[in-house]
């Protein structure tokens, strides 16, 4: 141990990433950019390519720094993980999705668990970092890559420290974010302590891995049930006929005791719709029902079908039925400045559009193609052009980047499931808002 932490604080360690995604490709430019030697590991080739050769694939990444990296052969990308047999600190940033029955399926979590047995050696520090299930790093990884010469807290090191990333956040980076990092034993943590004091600015060390795998449910909970009760409201101030977003806006002027949440179209991302079942999903083995979390979740999932039920009373407004009308999806990605659509609503709004026959088309500044198991759309090449033919447009994900006064002008009917438009427009009658 002692040599490890000393040759950690002297940089004197090969590091590795494994997954480079979103959450990976910036920690492992930050522990290069601290001066260790750092290597990416992904079983996608095209990204260890593009890594290789300093290019940067994830928009808060700049391509310049992976260049410089790369350059000074600080930083390298490989899909082998046999050269974990060389490296000493390892993070795990691999993805923790849900099956289709809505259990959490760790089984990346395993596959870089089996990799890291064996090539598991003494000395050598394992932290993960994917969202988990609490319990996950003690009673599911730890016993995966644990060998029996080799004692955890004296020959091999455990951590577990959650992923705080916020994608397309220019304010709050892996560097400036608190990192909060829990291990198995206090030297476990003292050792992943000392690596990541090189990559961020703030450590908060907490008692337990479990602790730590908590933290990160608590922080996603807060804001998925959060978000669902705000949607609630939206539910709530439509039976009043009272403006959702008015009372948003006027209750976020409370200087104390109050956090704004906005209403949408639903919750998207491979976070917040997620991370909250694993944890309600393993109280259930112990018998305990998560109700906030099944009920947030119940109420979130259900906003696209509301939304198709306010595009069809607003068709309805014009005389036209849903079926054969032409409606213009505008942001397909799951939130404002993105390029990923991974659980979007967008696509449950459109899935619900096509089983009515609607003529459905989409239009996304950052997504050129999106599809699910009975449909897929390309983008429409001129945005104005259909803004013009469609029978309604509806926003979904309002894009910084849409000139929104000019749809406005140009649009026959707007659905705004977003307050973009609510902010610019004055025409009634031809926006309905969520
Ligand atoms: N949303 C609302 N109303 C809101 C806020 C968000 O409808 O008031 C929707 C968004 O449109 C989006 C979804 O919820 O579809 C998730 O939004 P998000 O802002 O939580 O976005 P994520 O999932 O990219 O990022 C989150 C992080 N966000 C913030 O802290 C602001 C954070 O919760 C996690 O660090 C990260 O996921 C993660 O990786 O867990």
């Amino acid at each position: 141990m002692a040599d490890l932490l000393k040759r950690i604080e002297s940089k004197d360690v090969q590091v590795a990433v494994v997954g480079l995604g979103y959450v990976g490709l910036p920690l492992a430019v930050e522990f290069a950019r601290a001066g260790l030697r750092t290597v990416g590991i992904d079983t996608n080739a095209d990204k260890v390519q593009k890594l290789n050769a300093g290019k940067s694939y994830i928009p808060d990444v700049a391509g310049k720094i992976v260049k410089e990296l790369v350059g000074d052969g600080l930083l390298s990308a490989t899909t082998d993980y046999d050269v974990l047999e060389d490296v000493d600190c390892v993070s795990v940033c691999v993805p923790t999705p849900l099956r289709k029955t809505k259990d959490p399926d760790i089984s990346y979590i395993l596959s870089a668990a089996d990799e890291i047995a064996r090539t598991l050696h003494e000395d050598m520090l394992i932290v993960l970092e994917s969202t988990t299930y609490p319990g996950t790093t003690e009673e599911v990884f730890l016993p995966r890559i644990s060998s029996n010469n080799l004692k955890v807290g004296e020959d091999v090191f455990v951590a577990f420290s959650p992923e705080r990333v916020d994608p397309g956040n220019e304010t709050w980076q892996t560097r400036n974010t608190p990192k909060v990092i829990g291990g198995v034993t206090a030297r476990c943590a003292e050792a992943a302590a000392a690596l990541y004091r090189h990559a961020v600015e703030e450590i908060v060390l907490v008692s337990s891995a479990t602790v730590a795998e908590m933290v990160k449910l608590l922080e996603n909970t807060f804001r998925m049930v959060n978000i669902g009760l705000v949607n609630e409201m939206a539910l709530i101030c439509d039976r009043l006929g009272v403006n959702v977003w008015e009372v948003v806006e006027a209750a976020a002027t409370k200087p104390f005791g109050f956090m704004k949440f906005t209403p949408g179209p639903g919750l998207g991302g491979h976070c917040i719709p997620i991370d909250p079942l694993y944890l309600s999903w393993k109280m259930k083995e112990l018998q305990y029902t998560a109700r906030f979390i099944e009920l947030a979740s119940e109420i979130n999932a259900n906003m696209p079908r509301y939304i198709v039920g306010k595009i069809t009373d607003a068709l309805n407004t014009h005389g036209k039925p849903l079926k054969g009308s032409k409606v213009l999806i505008l942001g397909a990605a799951y939130k404002r400045d993105v390029d990923d659509v991974r659980e979007s609503p967008a696509l449950d709004i459109i899935t619900l559009l096509e089983a009515s026959e609607c003529d459905v088309s989409f239009h996304d500044p950052h997504v050129p193609h999106i599809s699910s198991e009975s449909w897929s759309l390309e983008r429409v090449p001129d945005l104005m052009a259909a803004v013009r033919s469609v029978d309604c447009v509806v926003i979904v994900t309002d894009h910084s980047g849409y000139d929104w006064p000019g749809i406005v002008e140009h649009a026959s009917l707007i659905v705004d499931s977003r307050n973009a438009v609510g902010s610019i427009a004055s025409d009634e009658g031809k926006i309905f808002g969520l």
